[in-house]
């Protein structure tokens, strides 16, 4: 929740308007401005949808996506972001600069107007592709609103002009400095403690945007400094090969079909269209969609011009050359789709965005757009490189005939299939409330841990399923396999809304479903195996925020009748610290718990199970692009990136809880 207290300054300057404006000397304009800022500052959610760190990363993406769309109307080519000791983060471009002269109608100079008006941040021709026009859209204004403090410094027609903001209003009048050739646009802002819960940057998190906004944006260079610690940090991104690129580094470490990505590219009616693919011999299917740098999660019309025309291109290919055999399935969507890593960026003048999240494209001229040049595009490469054509097709056969085989095989058993009849998993241990929402699963590491979980749980909400040893690694398997280990089929009955394709979030019979693994390097990869399940095979859950990490202690401290459980080494040592009292260690105990089975059922229930005390860690995805290399590198071939994240794993953790 964001507070509503108002320091001195916010509250004198906001005194001088209302003075100014019962005199009678304001403009309509002041007086909308602060109406503005306030409903921005009332309700800081509604623009910019959390005050929480989700919020806080927001401010600064939406000052770079003004300068991202500066580098998009092809002015800019250098964006540099700087996180500063005290807080404050600045953005600087080489673009033309807001303008500095004054606005014919409002008579304020144009930045003066992008920083205090809502929705006056973007350009003002429509003949450009704009991030700030379309879903972020809500302009600098909402940033300036939300900052302690906001200096403007615009180097154009020839000097450096400077502004100052608080909360939102300016402090002074632009002025004009020193003499300068250069253009360009810096933006320096420290977030509101007032307005925000969380006011620390994580530098990873912008990092993977940050990229990922480089590799949309051929040849852009932005380049981010962490300066708050002793040794900064610097990322600096340029990809002259852009979405090429970019699928090069989302495949990974996965073997390709064949050695060069596919690149296609063409433009019609206004609408950009940029695919890169490239098939590798791994199962899952990673296709990233973006409209003007915005990450289409809910797909639209971009997305299914490209599977149709994937799907006809394909076959008719194989048709063509008898690449399928008697008695071969013909190729499905999904089978043409087996390993593929695919880049779609389109850039529309006028996006619709649509959907729960508004990350849907509506365009429906964009479909036909995109099938036809995919259509096209695609089967000329397809020609033209037919040792590539046929291993593609060999893959694609294959994943049909599996696909067959799984079918048969369902259709044999389907009467005993638990998996289609509903019948619960014997190893759970059901809740008694029926209501989802109420419910909570616990997927427990070992039958140990299970049996204390099961009989220190409140059996009414809370239901435990126990999981033996490590459960398969989606990763490498295909989904034929899959379905027949135990332990994934028990999950999925359990949870009862189907896997994949045909998953349906509104069947889930838990809303929370909370992973408890023992505290050690074991624990942590079956946690990783169980978020990798999730991720390729129920991403739906992971999105409603349904998954949830449990936190069990690392130790218990005690001395006489008192007792302490500690969840981090510090915790530990400040208990220990407490008890001694200055007098000495002795007679302070200290029990590390190695694994869950370690603690009885009453313990395991205060300490990590029972609502009114336990800390839930909740799972959540802000880079689908960096979340998907990163399961890519912790569950793939190699082993040595898998080693480095346990090493790593309290700050991985943290990351997914952004
Ligand atoms: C309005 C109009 C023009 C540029 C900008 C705004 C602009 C805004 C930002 C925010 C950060 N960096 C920026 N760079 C530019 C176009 C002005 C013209 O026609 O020269």
């Amino acid at each position: 929740m964001a507070k509503t207290k108002t320091t001195k300054t916010e509250e004198q300057l906001r005194k001088k308007v209302r003075k100014k404006v019962e005199a009678g000397d304001y403009t309509s304009r002041q007086i909308q401005v602060l109406k503005g800022l306030e409903a921005v500052r009332k309700r800081p959610g509604m623009y910019i949808g959390s005050t929480a760190a989700r919020g806080l990363h927001h401010l600064v993406y939406e000052v770079v996506d003004n300068s991202v769309d500066e580098a998009m109307a092809g002015y800019c080519t250098h964006i540099e972001v700087a996180l500063l000791p005290d807080g404050s983060v600045t953005v600087s471009d080489d673009g033309r600069g807001i303008p500095v002269d004054l606005h014919p109608t409002e008579k304020v100079p144009g930045v003066e107007l992008a920083l205090t008006t809502l929705h006056a941040g973007g350009k003002f021709d429509k003949q450009s592709y704009k991030v700030s026009g379309g879903l972020h859209g809500v302009g600098v204004s909402v940033v300036n609103a939300l900052s302690e403090w906001l200096e403007a410094e615009v180097r154009r027609d020839g000097h450096v002009w400077r502004q100052h903001f608080q909360r939102g209003l300016k402090t002074d009048d632009l002025a004009r400095g020193e003499k300068t050739d250069e253009t360009g646009t810096t933006i320096r802002f420290r977030p509101d403690p007032e307005i925000f819960t969380e006011l620390r940057f994580n530098f990873d998190t912008l990092v993977g945007r940050l990229r990922e906004l480089a590799y949309l944006n051929r040849g852009t260079r932005i380049l981010i400094t962490d300066e708050r610690e002793e040794e900064p940090r610097v990322e600096d991104f340029q990809f002259d090969g852009g979405i090429v690129q970019f699928v090069e580094y989302l495949r990974g470490k996965k073997t390709p079909l064949h050695p060069d990505v596919i690149d296609v590219e063409g433009t019609q009616d206004d609408v950009e269209v940029q695919l890169a693919m490239q098939y590798t011999d791994g199962y899952n299917e990673d296709t990233f969609t973006f409209v003007n740098n915005i990450n289409t999660h809910e797909g639209g019309t971009h997305l299914t011009g490209f599977k149709a025309a994937l799907t006809r291109t394909i076959n008719s290919y194989a048709e063509k050359n008898n690449l399928l055999k008697k008695g071969d399935p013909g190729l499905s969507g999904d089978d043409v789709r087996e390993g593929l890593t695919a880049v779609l960026s389109v850039k529309v003048l006028e996006p619709q965005f649509e959907g729960q999240t508004k990350t849907k494209l509506g365009n429906s001229e964009v479909r036909g757009i995109v099938e036809s040049l995919v259509n096209d595009k695609l089967s000329t490469w397809l020609e033209e490189t037919p040792s590539a054509g046929r291993s593609i097709i060999d893959k694609a056969v294959q994943a049909a005939r599996a696909r067959e085989a799984a079918r048969k095989a369902r259709d044999l058993t389907r009467k005993r299939s638990a998996l289609e009849t509903g019948i619960l998993p014997g190893k759970l241990a059901d809740c008694s409330i029926t209501d989802p929402g109420l419910s909570e699963i616990f997927i427990v590491e070992g039958d140990s841990a299970g049996g204390s979980a099961k009989q220190g749980r409140n059996r009414s909400f809370q239901a435990i399923l126990p999981l033996r040893g490590k459960i398969l690694n989606v990763e490498k398997a295909r989904i034929d396999k899959i379905l027949s280990n135990e332990e994934i089929r028990a999950m999925i009955t359990a949870i009862g809304a189907g896997i994949g394709e045909e998953f349906d979030l509104a069947e889930a019979r838990y809303h929370k479903i909370i992973l408890m693994t023992d505290a050690d390097v074991d624990g942590a990869h079956i946690r990783t195996l169980l978020l990798t399940f999730f991720f390729r095979q129920m991403k739906e859950l992971i999105e409603a925020g349904y998954i949830y990490i449990a936190q069990p202690p690392l130790y218990r401290v005690h001395k006489g009748k008192q007792e302490f459980y500690c969840y981090t080494e510090e915790e530990r040592e400040a208990i220990i610290e407490r008890f001694s009292d200055g007098k000495g260690r002795s007679g302070i105990g200290v029990q590390r718990y190695k694994g869950l089975g370690e603690m009885n059922p009453d313990q395991l229930w205060e300490t990590t199970m029972n609502p009114e005390k336990r800390t839930l860690l909740q799972v959540t995805i802000d880079e689908a692009t960096a979340a998907s290399r990163l399961f890519e590198d912790l569950m793939g071939e190699d082993v040595d990136p898998r080693r480095e994240f346990i090493e790593k794993n309290a700050r991985y953790v943290k990351n997914l809880d952004v």
